[in-house]
């Protein structure tokens, strides 16, 4: 496997509205999209910084991947995502290598894309995601 490049850089926060006009500011650009990934029990907010995003995730249910990071750790960092192509044969490559998968198969992620987590638990406590455009 070999990433073309960091897609996105997903952050936690408490509140999509209030955390979006710092990235406003920083960035120098307006948020670009919004959308709920009811799925994932997640509201995401994102941010382009060259071919890289800045992804925002507010929780929509204290119970989901990102209620419980929030939570145990606080606002922060939450995972970083890499854009592979042929997501399928990279999840088969990172499993023979021993990588815990958190989904054996991709589904549908926000904007579209094909995604899937390996387990921050085999991945030096970093929760990583493999993603894959297939419209590109
Ligand atoms: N980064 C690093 N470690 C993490 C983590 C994260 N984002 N989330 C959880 N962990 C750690 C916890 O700290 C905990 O470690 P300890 O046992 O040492 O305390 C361990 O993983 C288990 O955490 P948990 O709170 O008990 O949660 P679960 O085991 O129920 O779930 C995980 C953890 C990673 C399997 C789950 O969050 C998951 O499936 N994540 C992938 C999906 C996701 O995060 N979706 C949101 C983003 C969606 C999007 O980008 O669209």
């Amino acid at each position: 496997m070999k990433p073309t490049h960091i897609e996105h850089i997903g952050i936690a926060v408490n509140s999509l509205a209030e955390v979006i006009p710092y990235y406003e500011r920083i960035l120098g650009t307006a948020c670009y999209a919004i959308e709920e990934v009811a799925d994932q029990r997640v509201k995401t907010a994102f941010f382009k910084v060259g071919q890289t995003k800045i992804e925002l995730l507010e929780s929509t249910d204290p119970e989901g991947p990102v209620g419980k990071f929030i939570e145990k750790k606080g606002e922060g960092i939450h995972h970083i995502a890499f854009a592979v192509n042929g997501l399928e044969q990279a999840l088969e490559e990172v499993k023979e290598g021993g990588i815990r998968l958190i989904d054996e198969k991709p589904r549908m992620g926000a904007e579209g894309l094909h995604i899937a987590f390996l387990h921050p638990k085999s991945t030096f406590g970093v929760l990583t995601e493999l993603c894959e455009d297939k419209n590109k």
